[in-house]
């Protein structure tokens, strides 16, 4: 089935050992498991995606917490993670460390491989076991966010060993006006992040559609509209991605 969750090769790839912990003062959200015992063979990957200021952090959590209330094993998630090369990341973010774009865009995507295959939670191994995964952020973020400044055929071949071991049964894109997405962030954030500029965010809403453009056929993308209530917009989703997250 096109856009399901895959694991090709995953017991004879690369097996990254590597403890978690978060970044201090970063406040790493993940939400754990809900401890159910999984009843399916093979549990799921849900990527959220948007351009910052999109609500997609709420909807992580609204999505996940029905999950749980339907009786599916999830685990809420995200990236940059809160593993050592997610926190590398966040002081480029803040402005602590320069780094070539290049360089960056291959930091998330070693970030996405340690997020995928890390000893202690690594969701490719989660998803074997029967759990659904909801993730803030997966690879069209990478799509997107560093296509502004090197080709996304570049980006798309740097993340090709995660694409090749897990590829989300879902993809839920937030769509948002960039003026509303910017006066939220001005609104509840003391510090701007490094792409936090409203021209940035028009650019990576682009690049979005570019990237669905160009996967089309190949990657199972939902597209809400963003500008309208939490509420509303998460009965879209579940509406949209409840029934492959049970799956
Ligand atoms: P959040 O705001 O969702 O925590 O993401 C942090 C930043 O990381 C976000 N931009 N800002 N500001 C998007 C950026 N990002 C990338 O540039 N590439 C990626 O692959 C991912 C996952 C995030």
């Amino acid at each position: 089935m096109e856009g399901r969750s895959v694991l090709p090769g995953f017991y004879d790839g690369i097996w990254v050992v590597r403890g978690g912990g978060a970044a201090a003062g970063w406040e790493c959200r993940d939400g754990g498991t809900n401890g159910r015992r999984a009843e399916v063979e093979k549990g799921r990957l849900i990527a959220f995606e948007g351009i910052d200021g999109s609500g997609k952090s709420t909807q992580v959590r609204l999505f996940s917490e029905r999950l749980g209330k339907e009786g599916i094993p999830v685990y809420a998630t995200m990236e940059p993670t809160c593993l050592p090369i997610g926190s590398l990341i966040r002081r480029v973010l803040r402005g602590e460390i320069r780094m070539e774009p290049r360089v960056f865009a291959a930091l998330f995507a070693a970030d996405r491989l340690d997020h995928l295959l890390n000893e202690e939670d690594g969701i490719a191994a989660k998803v074997l076991e029967g759990i659904t995964v909801v993730t803030d952020r997966y690879y069209f973020s990478s799509y997107a966010y560093h296509s502004v400044d090197m080709p996304m055929e570049q980006v798309i071949q740097a993340n090709a060993m995660n694409r090749g071991i897990l590829r989300p049964a879902v993809t839920v894109f937030i769509d948002v006006d960039p003026d509303t997405a910017m006066d939220r962030i001005l609104q509840n954030r003391e510090r701007q992040e490094l792409f936090e500029k409203r021209s940035r965010l028009e650019e990576v809403r682009k690049k979005y559609f570019e990237a669905f453009d160009r996967l089309k056929g190949q990657e199972n993308v939902v597209i809400v509209d963003g500008n309208r209530p939490p509420a509303e917009i998460a009965d879209e989703i579940w509406e949209a991605a409840g029934g492959t997250a049970q799956m």
